[in-house]
C-alpha cells in the first residue's frame, strides 16, 4: 500500500497526533471484535450483559461472561499495529492513544500515554465501598464475588448507560481538541460519546486518517481511508516515520 503524498506531509510536519482505537485493533491479537461477523455481539446481546440492570437482574451469568473474557485477554499477546503505536510515542513531540478497549495490550506494548474510556478488564471494584481488587482476588470460584464490606465486586469497565471515566473523557477531549492528525483505527464508530471524539477533532483541524477493513459512518468525514488491517499498515507507516527522522538526523550532522 501506498501513503498519499499529502498523508505522508501532514505526518512529517505534525506535533500533536491521536491514536483512537477499538476492537478492530486488538483483532490479531486474537481478541473477537463486538460487531464483526464473529462477533461478540452475534452471541450475546449487549443490553443483556453490558449494561447495570442485566448484572443487578444476573449477575452470575455477567461475571460468567466477564471471566471468560478476562481468559481470553490474559492470554493474548499485544500485536503489531500497537506495537507501532508504543514507538510512535516516542517519535511525535506528543502522541496519545485514546482508546475504547478494555484488554490493556496498548500499555502491555509500551504505550505510556493512554486514556482509557470504557474501563480496563483487569481492574474490578466494590460498588458500596469502591476498594480495587486484582483479578486473582476475585476469580476465585465463587459466582459473584463480594467485598468485606458486603459489597457486591464488579469489572472495572463502562456498561451502557454509564458515564465514561471523567479525568479519562477530559484528557481525550483535550487531546482530540490539540490534535494536528488523528489515526482512528479498528473501531466501527457506533459507540457514544467516543465515536463522536474523531469529528471533533475534524472540527478543530486534525487531519482525520481512518484504518479499517471495512468503511464506516466515520469513512465519508476522513481526509485519506487507508483500507486494511492495523497489524499491517501501521508499521508500514512507523517505517516513513522512522527513515524520515532518519534523513532529517543526516541532513542536521
Ligand atoms: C453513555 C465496555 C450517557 C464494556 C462498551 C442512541 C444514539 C446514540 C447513543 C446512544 C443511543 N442509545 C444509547 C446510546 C448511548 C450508548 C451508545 O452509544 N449506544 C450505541 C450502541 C447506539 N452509549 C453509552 O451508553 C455510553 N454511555 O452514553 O452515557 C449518559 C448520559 C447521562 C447519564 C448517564 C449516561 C457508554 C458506552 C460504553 C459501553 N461499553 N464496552 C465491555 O466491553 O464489556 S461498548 C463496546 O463498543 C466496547 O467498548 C467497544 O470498544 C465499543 C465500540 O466498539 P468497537 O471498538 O468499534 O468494536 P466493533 O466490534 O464495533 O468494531 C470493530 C471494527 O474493527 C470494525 O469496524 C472492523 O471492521 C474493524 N476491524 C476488524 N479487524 C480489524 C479491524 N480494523 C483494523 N484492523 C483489523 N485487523
Ligand atoms: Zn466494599
Amino acid at each position: 500500500m501506498n501513503f498519499s503524498d499529502t498523508l505522508l506531509a501532514k505526518l512529517a510536519s505534525a506535533c500533536d497526533v491521536v491514536a483512537f482505537t477499538g476492537a478492530g485493533i486488538s483483532a490479531e491479537s486474537g481478541v473477537p471484535t463486538f460487531r464483526g461477523n464473529d462477533g461478540i455481539w452475534t452471541k450475546f446481546k449487549p443490553e443483556e450483559l453490558a449494561n447495570l440492570n442485566a448484572f443487578m437482574r444476573n449477575p452470575e451469568l455477567v461475571w460468567e461472561w466477564y471471566s471468560a473474557r478476562k481468559k481470553v485477554i490474559a492470554e493474548v499477546q499485544p500485536n503489531a499495529g500497537h506495537y507501532a503505536l508504543a514507538e510512535m510515542e516516542r517519535i511525535f513531540s506528543s502522541f496519545a492513544v485514546i482508546t475504547q478497549n478494555i484488554d490493556n495490550l496498548h500499555r502491555r506494548a509500551g504505550s505510556k500515554n493512554v486514556f482509557e474510556l470504557h474501563g480496563n478488564i483487569e481492574r474490578n471494584y466494590c460498588m458500596r465501598c469502591g476498594r480495587q481488587f486484582t483479578d486473582e482476588q476475585v476469580l476465585n470460584g465463587t459466582a459473584v464475588p463480594t467485598c468485606p464490606c458486603g459489597g457486591v465486586i464488579r469489572p472495572d469497565v463502562v456498561w451502557f448507560g454509564e458515564l465514561l471515566p471523567e479525568d479519562e473523557w477530559r484528557g481525550a477531549e483535550k487531546a482530540c481538541q490539540r490534535a494536528d492528525v488523528l489515526l482512528s483505527i479498528g473501531t466501527s464508530g457506533v459507540v457514544y460519546p467516543a465515536a463522536g471524539l474523531p469529528l471533533e477533532a475534524k472540527r478543530s483541524g486534525a487531519f482525520i486518517v481512518e484504518i479499517n477493513p471495512e468503511p464506516t459512518p466515520l469513512t465519508e468525514y476522513a481526509d485519506e481511508f487507508l483500507q486494511g488491517k492495523a497489524g499491517e499498515i501501521l508499521p508500514r507507516i512507523l517505517d516513513h516515520l522512522k527513515t524520515k527522522s532518519q534523513r532529517n538526523s543526516h541532513s542536521q550532522v
